[in-house]
Formats: C-alpha cells, structure tokens, sequence
C-alpha cells in the first residue's frame, strides 16, 4: 500500500466549544503522529509527499469564494483585533429563510466581498457547526490534506492495483461546498473523487465508515449520478451532525437512487455494522473506483462516540472492504482515542491488505 502524508497538518490545532465551552479541539495534531508512528513500525511507507491540488480542483468541488475565504478568514479576523482569542468562531448563521437544510444550500448574497464584508457574517454564511474554527495555520494544513487526497487519487489512477492511503489532517467529510465544520475544511474525499473522475474512471464511489455521517460529501454529490456516496454511521437523531444522514436522503434529480445511508443505535458493535457494510458494497459494486472515507471513531474507547467496535474489528473491516474488489483509496477522517488511533487505523489498511 502507498503512504501519501506530510507534515504541514501540524501547526493547526482548532478551538471548539463543546458543552458551552470554547477549549482545544478533540481533533488534535497528534493524531497524525499516532498514525505515522504505527505505519512506520508496520512496514508501510515511507510515506510520499504530496502535490500541490490545483486551485481550479478546489474551487470546483467547493467554491472559489470559499476557498477564498477560508484563505483569507484568520487575517480578517486579527485586522477585527482578535488575534488574542486564538480561533476565530461563528456566532450567527443564517436560519430558515432562504435555506433548504437537506440539500445544505442556501441563498447566500451574491455580491459577498470576502476582503470587506463583515468577519462575523462570513464566518456565519460559511460554517455550520461551533465545533469548528479557524487559527493562523489552518488554510495550510486543509489545503495539504486536500493535497494529499488530491496525490492519492492520482496514484490510484495510475496504479489502480495497488491501494493508497492519504493521511489526512484536518478531516474532510463534514465540510460542505460552501461550509466549514465538525473539524473539517474541504472535503478530501470528494475532491478525491472528483479527480477520479477527472482522470477517467466513470463512476467513483464514496464510502464513509466514520462514526458520523458525512454530511460535505453527500452534499457535494447529492445530485450525481457518477459519485456514489454510501455511509455508515450513527443515527443523526443522536449524534453530530443531527441534520442529515438519515435513511430517506437517497439523492435527487440525476442522482436519486445514488446515495445511501445506513444510520445505526447507540452502542452498535461490529457484527451489527459488518452487516451494514454489506449492504453498502452492494451499492458501491460495478464502480470503477472507491474512495474510503476511514474514521476509526467506532472505536469502542472513543471519547465522542458510542460504537463499540475494538481495536482486532478493525482488521476484520478492513478484510471485508477487500472484498469489493475493486481499485482503492483511502483517506483519514475521525477517531479521537488518540493513542489508539494508530493501531485502529494501521489495522484497517493491514487487514484491507492482508486479509
Ligand atoms: N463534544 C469527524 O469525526 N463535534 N468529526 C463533537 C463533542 C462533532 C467529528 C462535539 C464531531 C465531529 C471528522
Ligand atoms: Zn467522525
């Protein structure tokens, strides 16, 4: 299997507020040290360094005036004078009028002036969750994971046999086209599969195994066709991000029938979820090539989630995506036991490879 990783995840390290208060993010930089560590000492690597996405890549699968923005957000956040406050947060977004919350999409102002408008509603339009924010280092560390999907797609494609791994940090599957949150920026995956599609294959799937539904990718591709989108994860009637992921979302227009979601109880183990994850590579068969959305947040000892998978299912998962058989990659999202989070994630591409 073929590492694509570097180091620039990390210098961003987000504020969040969880339970009214605003401290330092579960998502955390040494988690990707976890990882390589244990991809080091399992013999994968060494890892590649990732190409730099291309900016049209990136405005296409989000928007330029997103881009923009989250390029721009921390410098017009100190020229507001809070530099001090160490994470520039939302505190107000636009509500119902004007918004469609299943498709996520909503009537934002033409005329936005990222360099002139107010932070405060930038920050609103352009997020959806106070679990997220923005520090100097973030637009660096979302823009080189973003590169390291971007590599890995690239390699698949060249070398459709051999599976990759992006390790990727900051996550990607809950930011949305126009939207930052739940610790994710741009969505790694979807521009994985975007530059899939680009470099040929006809029909790309997405499979999210995270704990929580990836609401950006599901977005991003709700009305495709080409982009399957299938996840397992916690019913959003419990968990983050509450909104979307529930099983009616089955896409629309040209894409009806092209997305699917699996939302599971509280305190699901593997044999449970294995189930489901059958029923997933049943929609993602006949595609030309998978991308993997790997969250080792069902862990059972993680701190914000309630699966109840152990370390050796991971093994067993990763064995069973093999199955599919199929051209493969995979990019790193959640799983917040940080000191395990290398064995999880290690096991999943060990066992993907050694079944
Ligand atoms: N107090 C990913 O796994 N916020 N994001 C949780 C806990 C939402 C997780 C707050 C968790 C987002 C990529
Ligand atoms: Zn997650």
């Amino acid at each position: 299997m073929k590492i694509v990783a570097d180091d620039r995840h990390s210098a961003h390290w987000g504020k969040e507020l969880a339970n009214g208060v605003f401290g330092p993010s579960w998502e955390q930089p040494i988690r990707a040290d976890y990882v390589d560590a244990e991809l080091s000492d399992r013999g994968f690597g060494p890892p590649i360094a990732p190409a730099t996405v291309p900016d049209e890549l990136l405005g296409n699968v989000h928007s330029e005036r997103y881009v923009r923005f989250i390029d721009r957000a921390w410098e017009r956040w100190c020229e507001a004078g809070r530099e001090e406050s160490g994470a520039a947060l939302a505190y107000c977004w636009p509500t119902a009028p004007g918004s469609d919350t299943l498709s996520g999409r909503y009537a934002a102002p033409d005329a936005l002036d990222i360099d002139n408008d107010p932070i405060d509603l930038l920050l609103g339009l352009f997020s959806f969750a106070a679990d997220c924010s923005i520090t100097a280092h973030t637009a660096g560390a979302a823009r080189a994971a973003a590169s390291a999907a971007f590599t890995a797609a690239n390699i698949l494609s060249a070398t459709p046999d051999h599976p990759v791994f992006a390790r990727c940090r900051p996550p990607g599957h809950h930011a949305m086209r126009e939207s930052f949150g739940g610790y994710c920026y741009f969505s790694n995956a979807a521009i994985a599969a975007q530059r899939l599609r680009d470099l040929g294959a006809e029909r790309v799937a997405v499979l999210d195994v995270d704990y929580h539904h990836g609401n950006g990718t599901q977005q991003i591709f709700y009305d495709r066709a080409d982009v399957t989108f299938a996840s397992i994860h916690a019913d959003p009637r419990t968990d983050f991000p509450f909104y979307l992921g529930y099983a009616d979302e089955i896409g629309q227009g040209p894409g009806l029938g092209a997305n699917m979601n699996l939302p599971l109880p509280s305190g699901t183990v593997f044999s449970t979820w294995s189930a489901a994850l059958d029923r997933a590579l049943s929609t993602v068969a006949g595609a030309d090539a998978i991308v993997i959305s790997l969250g080792v947040d069902t862990f059972e000892n993680d701190p914000i989630s309630t699966f109840r998978l152990t370390s050796d299912n991971f093994l067993a998962m990763g064995a069973q995506l093999a199955t599919a058989g199929l051209p493969t990659m995979f990019v790193m999202e959640g799983g917040y036991a940080t000191e395990a989070i290398g064995v999880n994630m290690v096991n999943v591409l060990d066992g993907f490879m050694n079944g």
